[in-house]
């Protein structure tokens, strides 16, 4: 059996995180993940008070087991969203897409476990001053909103500079990835696109299809420019986002409008042409739907077996 020190800290049977994913990670993703052995997390992404808190109410009836809310801290309703966190008596967060430090007091006074998700060094050095309980080094193969550093570089870096739980994320998807993760000194692994294909995630039919077709070079990185680099799934909109982004004519202004409401048509209405099919790099060795359990019982399953059979490479 695969155990970690995050097993124990937050009671959850497999060392495994489901990526908080905008307009993806509702409540029933979350409770199918959490039932099945791992922690489900609902996206508070841009949700007001009143709708996050609908959604925590609900995985209320969907688990009993341990789940969290992932705050996106570029939210306009972010103070709401932590607010309804700390009333609903959630027990585990992530953060991301920036520095979570002005909320990390109100957070843990309620006594929630917070683990930042962190593209540096530095940020990881300083969440884990104000408390942290882990942290989740993202590197740039992640969908959505990226970093600079791979995976590969970030999680040794950052599990050489804390000493708490460090879970890897960007470019995992089976039990190799967990086992690379491990042996980097990583304590579990976070995927997203595995599970955005899963049988339970409710994002649109063509969202999930493309992301089962997509291969190993169909993703690209835009919105540099806005300060806010994002990685998708070519398309008509991220091609003509990347052109617009590179022809020196675009204003930003401009660049926001385009982008704005693109990830709710792709996954709401499938719109997998003018929409922003936000998706890491590891889409291509995804190609089956499964449900959450069969997804982490293969990949700590998987990850078992080759951590187990790592000593057949020393003579
Ligand atoms: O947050 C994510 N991924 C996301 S958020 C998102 S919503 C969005 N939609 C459109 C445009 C932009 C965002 C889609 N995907 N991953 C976690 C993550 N956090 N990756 C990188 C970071 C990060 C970045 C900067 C964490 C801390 C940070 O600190 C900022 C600083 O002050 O250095």
């Amino acid at each position: 059996m695969l155990k970690s020190r995050l097993c124990e800290l937050l009671g959850i049977e497999y060392p495994i995180f489901q990526g908080g994913m905008a307009w993806i990670a509702d409540a029933e993703l979350a409770a199918a993940v959490s039932n099945a052995g791992g922690l489900g997390l609902i996206a508070a992404m841009n949700s007001n008070g009143e709708q996050l808190r609908e959604q925590i109410q609900k995985i209320k009836t969907l688990t009993d087991k341990p789940f969290g809310v992932n705050l996106m801290l570029m939210s306009p309703f972010i103070k709401e969203a932590v607010d309804v966190v700390v009333e609903e008596g959630v027990k585990v967060v992530t953060t991301g897409a920036g520095n979570p430090s002005i909320y990390m007091d109100k957070l843990l006074g309620a006594g929630v476990k917070v683990f930042p998700v962190v593209a540096s060094v530095g940020i990881a050095r300083m969440v884990e001053k104000m408390g942290a309980s882990g942290v989740v080094a993202e590197g740039c193969e992640s969908g959505g909103h990226v970093g600079e550093t791979t995976t590969m570089a970030l999680v040794p870096q950052v599990v050489d500079a804390v000493s708490i739980p460090v879970i890897a994320a960007g470019g995992i998807a089976d039990g190799r990835g967990l086992a690379a993760a491990f042996m980097f000194g990583a304590e579990g692994a976070q995927m997203g696109t595995r599970f955005l294909t899963a049988t339970e995630c409710n994002v649109h039919e063509n969202y999930k299809k493309a992301v089962l077709k997509a291969k190993d070079r169909d993703t690209i990185v835009t919105g540099k420019k806005l300060g806010h680099p994002v990685r998708s799934l070519k398309n008509d909109m991220s091609r003509e986002f990347a052109k617009l982004e590179s022809d020196g004519t675009t204003t930003t202004d401009e660049l926001e409008k385009m982008g704005a409401g693109a990830l709710r048509r792709a996954a709401k209405e499938g719109d997998v042409k003018t929409g922003s099919l936000m998706c890491g790099q590891i889409a291509g060795l995804v190609n089956s739907e499964n449900t959450c359990k069969e997804i982490i019982e293969e990949v700590c399953g998987d990850c078992e077996k080759l951590l187990k059979g790592a000593e057949g490479w020393v003579k």
